[in-house]
């Protein structure tokens, strides 16, 4: 087999990148380790900047999420008992975020590929990158017993942190940071209405928790657990009700409570790995780096890399140009450290951190006193929150 670019990974980056490039009439293959239910299975973010949706709808996919998608102006910052409200929209000039799982932008770039008659192997068992210092790269597989080639001109790792792109470039040409938080986020997905028509953002003494949505009538609730707890441990009348002592009394009173569809600990990690091109190979999404979920910015970063690498491949093929490939990288990490600051920053704000004793708590609260009642302070957080512009430092 052929191709222009072998794109390994088919979540919402490779999905996303395979979609951009057809669109320029650039040839793709995407080889994924699960199957499309599997992917679809996985639940996710929940949260998209101004910069995805664009890029969602010059993907052409952007429909049902402009339809059913919830958006969001603010979002409640919940601290001794008490909330407050984040204005994004004035905050940050008229700017909002969109409330669109991840589940259906996957849903939406995996209809948009199938309709447009592209090729994703799913399944594909042992991937394997080679000659990617090359001029002639090559991904092999294996499915149904058979082993199978890809020739092609560019390699895109969209393969998520556990991904086997990143995995195979050698040590000595690769720098990673990573920081692994002392917890997880235990989330529950549920057919309830959401307990507030906004985000709220929780720090108690109990720990973090953060009340989200789907829609009108789907949540998604997290809470902030020791890494060594086990997810069947708990039921879900545990977990309404560790979410009832974290939460106001308001939302106590009106938080409606249902059987979990679905309950996971994800743990929580600050990842970046350096540089993001290895000669003909790209790095994209997870699979270079990983923020934890406070800030939602995982997926929102994910989009871009795409927008960048997809401008950048193009470029080539179109322009004869290597500017946008030589410049991926730098481009991407500047954007990524930025992301990785605000993400460390607002998850070290609003977590519990036993190890730092009652001053630790008596700091964060002060810290929050401040950002709701500094339009400066809560400028700040709306900025990050609502995400950078597309073109940002350029
Ligand atoms: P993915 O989604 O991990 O997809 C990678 C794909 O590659 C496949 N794969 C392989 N395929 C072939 N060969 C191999 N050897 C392979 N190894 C792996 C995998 O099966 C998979 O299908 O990475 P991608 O596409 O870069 O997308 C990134 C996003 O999924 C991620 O950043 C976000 O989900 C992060 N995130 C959030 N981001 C936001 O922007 N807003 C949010 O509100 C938000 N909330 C979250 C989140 C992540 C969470 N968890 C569980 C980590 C909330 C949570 C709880
Ligand atoms: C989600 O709805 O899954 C979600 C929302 C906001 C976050 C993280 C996750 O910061």
């Amino acid at each position: 087999m052929r191709t222009q670019v072998a794109i390994i990974g088919a979540g919402p980056s490779g999905l996303l990148l395979g979609q951009l490039l057809h669109k320029a009439g650039i040839d793709a293959i995407i080889v994924e380790r699960q199957s499309g239910d599997y992917v679809l299975g996985r639940i996710r973010a929940g949260v998209l900047e101004q910069v995805t949706m664009d890029l969602l709808d010059e993907a052409g996919v952007g429909q049902r999420m402009h339809a059913e998608g919830l958006v969001h102006g603010g979002f409640d910052m919940l601290f001794k008992g008490e909330r407050h409200r984040i204005d994004l929209n004035r905050l940050t000039g008229g700017k909002n975020v969109m409330v669109y799982g991840q589940t259906e932008v996957t849903h939406d770039l995996m209809d948009a590929r199938q309709a447009a008659g592209l090729t994703t192997i799913y399944e594909a068992n042992q991937v394997s990158v080679h000659d990617y210092d090359s001029a002639k790269p090559r991904v092999r597989y294996e499915k149904n017993g058979q082993t199978h080639e890809i020739e092609c001109d560019f390699i895109a790792g969209c393969d998520g942190f556990h991904g086997v792109c990143r995995a195979s470039v050698p040590k000595r040409a690769i720098t990673e940071f990573e920081k692994i938080y002392p917890f997880g986020w235990l989330g529950m997905l549920s057919d309830t209405p959401p307990v507030h028509h906004e985000l709220i953002y929780a720090n108690s003494t109990r720990g973090f928790a953060l009340c989200s949505q789907r829609s009108h009538t789907r949540s998604r609730y997290y809470l902030q657990v020791p890494m060594t707890d086990k997810v069947e441990n708990w039921s879900d009348a545990a977990f309404w009700d560790e979410l009832r002592l974290r939460l106001d009394p308001a939302a106590r009173e009106q938080l409606v409570t249902g059987p979990a569809l679905e309950k996971s600990i994800a743990p929580l990690r600050s990842f970046v790995a350096e540089p993001m091109r290895f000669g003909q190979m790209f790095l994209a999404g997870d699979a270079a780096h990983i923020v934890p979920p406070t800030g939602a910015k995982g997926l929102n970063l994910a989009a871009t890399d795409v927008k960048y690498l997809s401008s950048a491949i193009i470029e080539h093929y179109q322009d004869k140009s290597e500017a946008g490939i030589n410049h991926y990288s730098a481009r991407c990490l500047r954007r990524i450290w930025r992301a990785e600051r605000f993400s460390w920053w607002f998850t070290s704000l609003m977590h519990n951190f036993p190890e730092n004793g009652p001053i630790g708590q008596k700091l964060q609260e002060a810290e929050l006193d401040y950002i709701v009642n500094s339009d400066v302070g809560a400028r700040s957080v709306a900025e990050n929150y609502v995400g950078l512009p597309l073109n940002f430092g350029e």
